[in-house]
């Protein structure tokens, strides 16, 4: 085996560049302009959005570029890079249910604006990416994101200029993503494509939509976070991130709080749930699921205490006991998150943790600088060992938010 596959970020203007010429090649014409947007990789804090938790994502150097132009009219063509196909259609006839394909996550965000009460027209748009698609690194978010932004441009709504109306368009991705592409996440990817900073992470709590930016510069520690994109399928993943919302439902039901993030006392939550789910075949899961929300927004608290103290390297076990809790407790990693951890780990990694929804996608570990190419040489081995499909890596940093190019 060679050396282990890195998957490598455009810079913005060749991506701009990539993007304006198929523009020019589809249509004929220049585009209006082009919008790009991040894919995030989040610290800690998983599967706690939508239950009003806490979650510390960044923006990564990869994005998803559109090149877009507005029309008069209510048509909407959309080409990608990625795909032959062409999505056309009226902005009027858009509706739950009625785009099949991943032209839902862009024209769904047109839809959710025009519901909003946005005046948004029609356009044509091309779009290219080196957001790895499908490794749990939020590619329909970065999509979502940069169409939201260059509408935001391009109608001159003046939301892309301030925080709060950023938090709007989040929330605009989030209804296209909910109600057109027919995906049941939280809001956490969303935010983190729009709202983060360069060189910082982005502390949110999803109970008031809050935030505040971490420093985030690894190097100046000597440490790096290391990616691995198992490239395991998500299979299930879709039914599988629905039952554990539900779960959680009906936890909070059974507890009698709005959301699981109102629980302080663990072991008395754990108690209840007991005596009111006595009898329900779900209810050690259901504790389960608890204590994994509970404990994981202790360990954003934690990792921020932490960072704040500039003690980075302890940042790495905290990691690591986030990922025993997502796969014992939330039970939503697969046999290569498992082994790409427990490999980075026992290659020196300081820790590590499956990242994102879960069931395939993505891992990171948290290394010295020194030592990433070994510790991604030792995860490609072990892959190559148990005949799993090659993994391939990229170092993250914290980079800038959607914008226009
Ligand atoms: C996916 C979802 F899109 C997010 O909203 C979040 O729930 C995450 O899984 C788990 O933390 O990325």
């Amino acid at each position: 085996t060679g050396a282990p596959e890195m998957i490598a970020a455009w810079s913005r203007a060749d991506g701009a560049r990539r993007v304006t010429a198929a523009f020019r090649e589809r249509f004929g014409t220049a585009p209006d302009g082009v919008w790009s947007a991040p894919g995030r990789v989040n610290v800690i804090g998983e599967h706690t959005d939508y239950n009003a938790g806490l979650c510390l994502p960044i923006a990564l150097p990869h994005r998803t570029y559109v090149a877009l132009r507005t029309r008069d009219d209510d048509r909407v063509r959309l080409a990608s890079a990625q795909e032959s196909a062409v999505w056309e259609g009226d902005l009027g006839g858009v509706a739950p249910g009625t785009v099949g394909s991943w032209a839902a996550y862009a024209v769904g965000v047109a839809w959710a604006a025009r519901e909003d009460g946005l005046a948004v027209r029609g356009f044509d748009a091309v779009v290219d990416s080196c957001v790895p698609y499908g490794a749990g690194l939020s590619s329909s978010a970065a999509l979502e994101c940069a169409v939201a932004v260059a509408l935001d441009d391009v109608h001159g709504l003046g939301l892309g200029g301030d925080d709060a109306g950023r938090a709007r368009l989040a929330s605009l991705c989030i209804r296209a993503e909910n109600e057109i592409a027919g995906a049941p996440t939280g809001g956490m990817d969303q935010a983190a494509s729009l709202r983060c900073r360069e060189g910082h992470a982005l502390l949110l709590d999803n109970r008031d939509g809050s935030t505040r930016h971490i420093p985030f510069d690894l190097s100046a520690h000597g440490l790096a976070l290391l990616v691995v994109d198992t490239r395991a399928e998500h299979q299930l993943a879709d039914g599988q991130y629905g039952a554990r919302r539900r779960q959680c439902e009906i936890a909070a039901e059974a507890l009698g709080v709005p959301s699981l993030r109102e629980v302080e006392d663990l072991d008395a939550a754990l108690d209840r749930l007991d005596a009111v789910l006595a009898g329900d075949v779900e209810r050690e899961v259901v504790r389960r699921r608890v204590r994994h929300v509970v404990t994981d927004n202790r360990r954003v608290e934690l990792v921020e205490r932490l960072m704040d103290a500039d003690d980075v390297e302890h940042v790495g076990p905290v990691l690591t006991a986030a990922h025993a809790s997502l796969r014992d407790d939330y039970e939503v990693s697969v046999r290569e998150l498992d082994l790409a951890v427990d490999v980075a780990v026992a290659a020196g990694a300081l820790g590590g943790r499956m990242v994102g929804g879960g069931f395939g996608g993505s891992a990171v570990a948290l290394v010295r600088a020194g030592d990433v190419d070994r510790v991604a040489s030792a995860v490609a081995a072990a892959f190559a060992d148990a005949r799993l499909t090659a993994p391939a890596f990229l170092v993250a940093t914290a980079e800038a938010p959607a914008g226009r190019d």
